[in-house]
C-alpha cells in the first residue's frame, strides 16, 4: 500500500460539482503539484478548504477552478493522507484533473480500493466495509437504514459478542486438554453442552434475520401473471399509482414483460407485468408468453390474477396448478362485475392458496396486496426498528457454517466424546465468525468483496 491512489468519486455525467479523491503518502505533494491557491502565498492546510485553480504545469493552462482540502491521516476515510478536490462536475474537467494527478505519479484506484484501505488499515472491519457499498446502492429507506446500521458496526458488535463467548469456551477446553493434571476447574460435559447450546442460540437468532435482510437489501421480484385481459397491467399501474403499462379491453395488450422498481413500505420491489398466458398461434404473442414463463421461473413471489366476472377457465386452472409450491397470491379480480369465482373453487387445485378478491376498477385490494408483500419479507414478524439484520449472502453462509459446527460439537458433547474432537468444531465456528468481520480472511475473499464496489469509493 505504498502507492498513492486517485479516482473520480462522483457519478459520471453532468453535476454541480464533481469530486476527485486521492489517498496515500504523496497526497499532499501531489496536490501542491497541480493546485494553486488564489490567495497569494496561501498553502493547503490540514482540514481546511482552499480555493484555487487546477493548473497544468507543462502549459501553464488553467484546467478548472476548484476547492481542495487536505486531510492528514490517520483520522481520514482510508486512515492515510487524503486529498479531495471539488471541481465543476463536468466530465471534461474531472477527467483532465485526474489525468494531471496520474501524470504526477498517482495510480488509478481500483473499485473499492479506498474502502479496502480503510479496512486494511484497521479503521473499519470487513462487515462495515461491505456496508459501504450497500449504503451507496440502497434504493429504499429501509435498505438504507439496514446498511447504515451495519456500517456503524451493529452487526460487528453482535458477532464480536458471540466470538468472545466462543473464545471463552475454547480457552476452557484447551486448558483442560493441555493441563489435565493441574488444579484448574474441570470442564464438565454438562457445562459444555450448556455453553455450546447458548452460543448456538445466539447464532440462530442472528441467522433468522438473513432472509428478511437479503430481501431488504436486494429487493424481491414480484411477477404478475395470468391469462389475457384479467387485469394484470391494471394491477401494475395500481401498485405504481401511475399509468405505466398500457391497459385496454383487447386481450393480448401486453406483449412483452414490463419491469419497474418500486418502493413498497420501504422494501425494494421489482414489479414485473407479463403478457397474458394462453394457447396461441401468433408468433409475437408466443415469444411474449415464453418471457412470461421465464419471469415466473425467477419470481420470488407470483401474483396470479383471475377474472372473477367469468367462471374459472381451463387456462386459469393450468396456471394455478403450475404455481403449486411457489410463494404466491391469487387475485380474484373484477369483483365490481360480480363474483363468478369463489375462493373455495381454488382450494382443490391450489391447496392452501392465499386468495384476495379485488377490483382494479375501484382500487379495492391494492393495500392488501402491499400487506402481503410486507408479510412475505418480514415473515409475519413485526419489524423492529434498529434491529440488526444480516443482509449479505456471504454473512448468511458463514453463520450457517458456524451453526453447523456447533451442532456437531454439541452432538459430540452429548455422546461424551473426547474434548479435542469437540474443540475442532468450536474453533471452526470461531473462525467462520471471524471471517464475517474480516479477522480471518483470505485475499480471494477480499478481492471478491471489493470487486463489487464502484470506482472512487
Ligand atoms: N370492471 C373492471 N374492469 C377491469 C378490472 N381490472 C381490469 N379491468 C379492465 O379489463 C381490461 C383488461 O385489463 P388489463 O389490465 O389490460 O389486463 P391484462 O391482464 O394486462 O391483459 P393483457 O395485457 O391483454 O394480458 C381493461 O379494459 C381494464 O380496464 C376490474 O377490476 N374491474
Ligand atoms: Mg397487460
Amino acid at each position: 500500500m505504498e502507492d498513492t491512489i486517485a479516482a473520480i468519486a462522483t457519478a459520471y455525467g453532468e453535476g454541480g460539482i464533481g469530486i476527485i479523491r486521492i489517498s496515500g503518502e504523496t497526497a499532499l505533494p501531489l496536490l501542491e503539484e497541480i493546485f494553486e491557491p488564489f490567495a497569494q502565498g496561501e498553502k493547503p492546510v490540514n482540514r481546511k478548504m482552499t480555493y484555487g485553480r487546477i493548473v497544468d504545469r507543462q502549459t501553464g493552462q488553467t484546467v478548472d477552478e476548484c476547492l481542495a482540502v487536505y486531510m492528514k491521516g490517520p483520522r481520514t476515510y482510508t486512515a492515510e493522507d487524503v486529498v479531495e478536490i471539488d471541481c465543476h462536475g463536468s466530465v471534461v474537467s474531472l477527467r483532465r484533473t485526474l489525468e494531471l494527478i496520474l501524470r504526477s505519479g498517482a495510480r488509478m484506484a481500483e473499485p473499492g480500493e479506498f474502502t479496502k484501505r480503510a479496512f486494511l488499515n484497521g479503521r473499519i472491519d470487513l462487515s462495515q466495509a461491505e456496508a459501504v457499498v450497500d449504503t451507496v446502492r440502497a434504493k429504499t429507506e429501509k435498505s438504507h437504514e439496514a446498511a447504515l446500521s451495519q456500517l456503524e458496526g451493529a452487526l460487528s458488535r453482535q458477532v464480536r459478542t458471540i466470538r468472545a463467548a466462543l473464545l471463552d469456551l475454547l480457552v476452557n477446553v484447551t486448558v483442560n486438554l493441555d493441563y489435565p493434571d493441574e488444579d484448574i476447574e474441570e470442564i464438565t460435559y454438562d457445562n459444555l453442552i450448556n455453553q455450546i447450546s447458548l452460543i448456538g442460540e445466539m447464532i440462530e437468532k442472528l441467522r433468522a434475520t438473513t432472509a428478511t435482510g437479503r430481501m431488504i437489501r436486494d429487493g424481491i421480484r414480484v411477477v404478475i401473471g395470468g391469462r389475457p385481459n384479467v387485469g394484470k397491467s391494471s394491477l401494475m399501474n395500481g401498485l405504481l399509482r401511475e399509468s405505466r403499462a398500457i391497459v385496454t379491453d383487447v386481450p393480448g395488450t401486453t406483449r412483452d414483460t414490463i419491469e419497474e422498481v418500486m418502493d413498497i413500505r420501504g422494501i425494494p420491489v421489482y414489479l414485473i407485468d407479463t403478457a397474458g398466458i394462453h394457447d396461441t398461434e401468433d408468433r409475437v404473442e408466443k415469444l411474449g408468453i415464453q418471457r412470461s414463463r421465464d419471469a415466473f421461473e425467477q419470481a420470488d413471489y407470483i401474483i396470479l390474477v383471475l377474472d372473477g366476472s367469468q367462471p374459472l377457465q381451463e387456462e386459469d386452472e393450468q396456471l394455478l396448478a403450475e404455481i403449486r409450491g411457489r410463494k404466491s397470491l391469487v387475485l380474484i379480480n373484477k369483483e365490481d362485475l360480480g363474483g363468478r369465482i369463489s375462493p373455495e373453487d381454488l382450494k382443490e387445485i391450489l391447496p392452501g392458496a392465499d386468495v384476495l378478491t379485488t377490483s382494479m376498477a375501484t382500487g379495492s385490494g391494492i393495500t392488501e396486496v402491499e400487506d402481503r408483500i410486507e408479510e412475505l419479507v418480514y415473515g409475519g414478524q413485526l419489524h423492529q426498528e434498529n434491529s440488526v439484520l444480516v443482509t449479505s449472502v456471504r454473512h448468511g453462509e458463514l453463520l450457517r457454517q458456524a451453526a453447523e459446527d456447533l451442532e456437531r460439537g454439541l452432538a459430540m458433547a452429548r455422546r461424551r466424546e473426547p474434548l479435542d474432537l469437540i474443540e475442532v468444531d468450536v474453533r471452526s465456528a470461531y473462525d467462520a465468525l471471524g471471517e464475517m468481520i474480516g479477522e480471518t480472511v483470505t485475499d480471494t475473499v477480499l478481492d471478491e468483496v471489493f470487486s463489487r464496489f464502484c470506482l472512487g469509493k
